[in-house]
């Protein structure tokens, strides 16, 4: 009986590998021509279409540079259907506005239609928004992003973004918010965007976003907002930020069950009104001339921050780690907060408390100047300082 089961196996994979290549969209057959000035947004559309009709499948885009433009009011311009891979050959197979797109909004390349999607991945290609904003400044359009997930009235589930290069987007190079639910954005490199490079909210039950070792390259305009980051959440639960390079600050808030793990962040760490929220093995390096604090945070409820590296600049006078409520906006302390384990060098307190209930300060090693309290307490009750770690005072105000 032993052969027949083996040949059966055999015929099944057979059949797969088959069903698989088969369903496979280049773009390239339905008009698509690379290296050239002519519009190649209706034959990529064409090509997803196709994808989508037969219930799924790759759609492949090969080496070259292909125009997208804006087809009406308001984008997304190309919608991924639902079991559909859209990948190419890597940074070789590029997606590219015009220039002409920096001058009007809601450019958005990759999305989905009103209906939602499931089961999507988008991967190996090369995302160019054309901007020609050397910074951010009010009016400019910013609402041209690269890939845009968001359904006030559907689900977008099951999403994986990895192995890309998007660049020149006068917007956020991935934008996810309302419906989304196990999103993935893996291995993503940026640059020159306008606003975020990663942006994400909530609404409509959003929930489980995973952003991984992502990345922004140096840039070579002035971005106006962060590498990552997290706003308008209501409600968004479940996000992981971990073993990321950010050179512009790692902002979130209005999470439950937020970790930020292992970045190597430039600039601050910072949110407001997370819940059950750890920032844990990260290495925040203050800017120079910065005066806001290292690590920030606001309204939270349930916070470790633990094991963390931060160094201020040189000359600056950032104070370490801020926890903070109980403002005139917004009456609540910050609850049930743990800070131990850090390295801090910083130019002004270690660590500040200002509108706490219920606090541990454990075991943290900080070095500051001569004069400089490690830990300052305001407007705080039943506040543990266990402070058993060292303490280095340096006489200059170089930390
Ligand atoms: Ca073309």
């Amino acid at each position: 009986m032993m052969p027949r089961l083996v040949s059966f196996t055999m015929i099944a994979v057979a059949w797969l590998a088959t069903s698989v290549s088969a369903a496979t969209f280049n773009i390239i057959d339905y008009g698509a021509t690379p290296n050239d000035d002519s519009d190649d947004t209706v034959a990529v559309a064409k090509a997803l279409a196709a994808c989508g009709a037969v219930g799924g499948g790759t759609v492949f885009v090969p080496a070259g540079t292909f125009i997208i433009t804006r087809q009406g009011a308001e984008s997304p311009i190309l919608m991924v259907p639902s079991n559909t891979t859209l990948c190419g050959e890597g940074a070789a197979s590029i997606l590219q506005y015009p220039k002409r797109a920096s001058e009007s909004n809601f450019w958005r390349m990759l999305g989905h239609g009103p209906e939602g999607v499931r089961n999507v991945t988008i991967r190996d290609l090369h995302l160019d928004g054309g901007n020609t904003h050397p910074a951010y400044v009010k009016g400019v359009p910013e609402h041209n992003h690269g890939i845009f997930l968001y359904a006030k009235e559907a689900i977008v589930e099951n999403v994986v973004v990895e192995k890309l290069l998007i660049e020149n987007f006068s917007g956020d190079c991935v934008a996810v918010g309302y419906g989304c639910r196990n999103i993935t954005i893996r291995d993503v490199a940026m640059r020159n965007f306008l606003r975020q490079g990663i942006q994400m909210g909530g609404g409509n039950g959003a929930r489980d976003y995973l952003v991984t070792d992502c990345h922004d390259l140096e840039h070579s305009i002035e971005p106006g907002g962060s590498t990552i980051h997290v706003e308008h959440a209501r409600g968004l639960q479940n996000v992981q930020i971990i073993a990321n390079r950010c050179r512009r600050s790692l902002l979130a808030g209005g999470v439950d069950g937020l970790l930020i793990r292992d970045n190597v962040v430039s600039g601050r760490i910072e949110g407001n009104g997370n819940t059950n929220f750890l920032v844990a093995g990260n290495v925040v390096r203050g800017n120079a001339g910065a005066t806001r604090p290292l690590m920030q945070f606001g309204y939270a409820d349930g916070l470790i921050v633990r094991d963390n590296i931060l160094r201020a600049a040189p000359e600056s006078t950032q104070t370490g780690i801020y926890i903070w409520g109980k403002s005139r906006y917004n009456a609540n302390p910050s609850r049930d907060v743990s800070v131990s384990g850090n390295l801090i060098c910083c130019g002004e307190t270690g660590i500040s408390l200002n509108g706490v209930d219920g606090a541990t300060i454990g075991s943290n090693r900080i070095r500051i100047p001569e004069g400089k309290k490690d830990v300052a307490v305001s407007r705080a009750e039943n506040v543990v300082i266990e402070q058993t770690g060292t303490s280095e005072k340096s006489a200059s105000a170089k930390p």
